[in-house]
């Protein structure tokens, strides 16, 4: 059975490299959202209905499981589709989980009651949407007490991430820490939660100092879906080939995805 990767555009292929890097022989399907990308500056009913258009597309192409791996989708609709939306059979899940799991050292699945962690003084990157939806603290609430997030609305990254200009994005980011870092002067982690994030996750490290620890969801969403399968063979490959699904132009999302990705994929109509 494939495996379901949603994001509002491109930067959800991080995670999709990140997943296919840890479980090559798993078919994965991959819905790009890239007509009405950027979700981040959009409100919380309309993402939710482009989230659950993109989640059904998903089922119809044979996923069962899906994650979301936009930050800004997980935000604003995954309690929501969780709670009153989704079929028994389906699984739909999202970022926040595996990066909160890491950064308060929890096993996966691990639902005891709120704990003090180690860490205190957490920064978090993050779109306009995403940051006002407070949907990270909520989901940290769940798990850790004591613990002080200061929260940075990074406009603009996205957009220069996604015009391929790295200047300009570099600029933003540090700009963006700066702000955070008047607010919070000394965090001890960094969490990057924003699909495209990962892309400058150097800036981010060098712009915070090397005594912050920074947390990118790729790696952690792999390792905790990775996880999930070990314990859910039924919902595990193999089956088709990978498959990449866009509601945009094929022909300019498979050119920008090749550089993005710095190898060929081929996209095709949603
Ligand atoms: N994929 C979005 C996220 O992770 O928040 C970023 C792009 C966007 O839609 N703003």
């Amino acid at each position: 059975m494939a495996v379901g990767i949603f994001d509002s555009g491109l930067g959800g292929l991080t995670v999709y490299d990140a997943v296919h890097r840890a479980m090559p022989e798993q078919p994965i399907v991959y819905f790009g959202d890239n007509a009405h990308a950027p979700y981040g500056v959009r409100d919380a009913d309309d993402i939710f209905a482009k989230t659950t258009f993109a989640v059904e597309r998903l089922w119809e192409a044979g996923c069962d499981l899906v994650i979301l791996a936009c930050n800004t989708a997980s935000a604003a609709a995954l309690r929501r589709m969780q709670e009153s939306w989704l079929p028994q059979d389906k699984r739909v899940l999202g970022v926040f989980v595996p990066l909160i799991e890491a950064l308060t050292e929890r096993n996966w699945g691990d639902n005891s009651p709120p704990r003090e962690v180690a860490v205190k003084h957490v920064a978090l990157f993050a779109t306009p949407a995403t940051v006002s939806s407070r949907a990270f603290q909520r989901e940290l609430a769940f798990r850790a007490i004591g613990v002080d997030v200061e929260a940075q609305a990074c406009g603009g990254v996205v957009d220069a991430i996604e015009d391929g200009d790295s200047i300009l994005a570099e600029a933003l980011v540090r700009s963006h820490v700066e702000a955070l870092k008047r607010k919070m002067p000394h965090p001890e982690a960094a969490i990057l939660g924003c699909t495209h994030y990962p892309l400058m996750e150097e800036t981010f490290q060098d712009a915070l100092g090397p005594d912050v620890k920074v947390y990118s969801q790729a790696n952690l969403v792999a390792e905790s879906l990775k996880d999930y399968l070990d314990r859910h063979p039924a919902m595990r490959g193999p089956g088709t080939e990978n498959l990449f699904l866009t509601t945009g132009d094929p022909k300019r999302v498979s050119d920008r995805a090749t550089q993005f990705l710095r190898r060929r994929v081929e996209f095709i109509s949603a």
